[in-house]
């Protein structure tokens, strides 16, 4: 990713209420009492957004009249390296997706094993933080038809996704692409692994082979180029700690819309 994109990702940051409040108070920040504040405000707008969810809990789908002409590709659009280059090659043949962690049988599948599960379609609007949707039908696999054949483990309290490009090069934008989402969200009934857009293939600028779908959040949570699903009980350990590579870099992890 370009310098130019990334400043114009720091805007977007600074622009959103969470943005300034940690922009100007950058000192204050540091003091125990202030972080627990943040942090418990976080929480409020967390359950908050859940309690408005109750009674609407299916993202709207739309009607086949209703999608785009054109689907966007943004962030991304080709991951860079050789690994990512021979998949391309054989048609993505030899890929796996790895699910592990707390689950209790780790696993790899193929494309064609993926494409072999019950499926779900939905017609769905994809919003982007930088201000721009789509509208798009998505096929795929649902997340917890996948979580149920691993065998989730009790211990398990988020589902990381990890990507196959590397944002690396510009300073602050090194580090492989990942994701998080909750078990709400992991067992939604929208929530699913998609390999096909518009009843084709899933098109390498929007994720090929494999991408998430997570229909109530903001278009940065759903990871594309999927190439490992780990249970974790905690989202520190990864990146810088905040649960993706946008949330290391001060987005919000929970991106209601
Ligand atoms: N691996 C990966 N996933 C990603 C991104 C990315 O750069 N890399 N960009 C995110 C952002 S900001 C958006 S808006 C959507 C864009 O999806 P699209 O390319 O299908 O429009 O993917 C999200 N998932
Ligand atoms: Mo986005």
């Amino acid at each position: 990713m370009a310098a130019a994109d990334l400043s114009r990702r720091g805007l977007i940051t600074a622009s959103t209420a969470g943005g300034l409040l940690l922009a100007g108070c950058d000192r204050l920040s540091k003091a125990p009492s202030v972080q627990r504040f943040t942090g418990s405000a976080e929480g409020l707008t967390y359950s908050a957004q859940r309690a408005l969810l109750t009674g609407q809990p299916l993202a709207r789908e739309f009607d086949a009249r209703h999608i785009s002409r054109v689907f966007k590709s943004n962030g991304t659009r080709h991951p860079t390296g050789a690994a990512y280059a021979a998949h391309l090659a054989n048609g993505f043949a030899d890929w796996r997706l790895v699910i592990d962690g707390l689950v209790a049988q780790p696993m790899q599948l193929s494309l064609a094993q993926l494409r072999a599960m019950p499926a779900r379609s939905q017609i769905t609007r994809h919003d982007c933080v930088e201000g721009w949707s789509a509208i798009g039908r998505w096929t795929g696999a649902p997340l917890w038809s996948l979580l149920k054949l691993a065998g989730l483990a009790a211990a398990a309290r988020y589902i990381v996704f990890h990507c196959a490009d590397d944002l690396g090069g510009t300073g602050d934008a090194r580090g492989l692409y990942y994701e998080s989402i909750d078990l709400f969200d992991a067992f939604h009934p929208q929530t699913i692994m998609a390999y096909a857009l518009n009843d084709a293939p899933l098109p390498v600028g929007n994720g090929a082979p494999l991408r998430l779908r997570v229909e109530r959040q903001l278009g940065y949570k759903h990871a594309k180029y999927v190439m490992r699903i780990e249970a974790v009980a905690s989202l520190k350990p990864l990146g810088r700690g905040m649960g993706g590579f946008w949330e290391d870099r001060g987005y919000e992890w929970y991106a209601g819309i």
